[in-house]
């Protein structure tokens, strides 16, 4: 008993934390919906200002396609999904896709 020796273990909790990876919501062209209506549904789905939702809307127009916004998986893909709709529900080609940032 006189030799015993006490130690504390030396345990390290090491806690490591990612941030969810953002999604981007990505409008694409078609010659088919009209420039005025992807300007509301960008203004309406996505909170943007009448000045930003243009500059998306003729840069995705001349380019092919836009980054919107970034978001996490599930509000990206969602927004994605409601742009893409009220423009199928007008019976027009608009969509948006979403993809993981790198
Ligand atoms: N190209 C369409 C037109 O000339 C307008 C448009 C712009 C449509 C961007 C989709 O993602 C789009 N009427």
């Amino acid at each position: 008993m006189k030799n015993d020796v006490i130690t504390t273990p030396k345990i390290k909790l090491e806690v490591k934390v990612e941030r969810p990876k953002l999604h981007k919501v990505i409008l694409v062209n078609d010659d088919f919906t009209p420039r005025e209506f992807v300007v509301r549904i960008l203004k309406a789905e996505f909170r943007v200002t009448e000045d930003q939702a243009q500059r998306v809307m003729i840069t995705a127009h001349q380019r092919g396609s836009c980054v919107v916004s970034v978001y996490t998986k599930d509000v990206a893909e969602a927004k994605a999904t409601n742009a893409t709709d009220a423009g199928r529900s007008k019976g027009y080609p608009l969509l948006f896709t979403t993809e993981p940032e790198e």
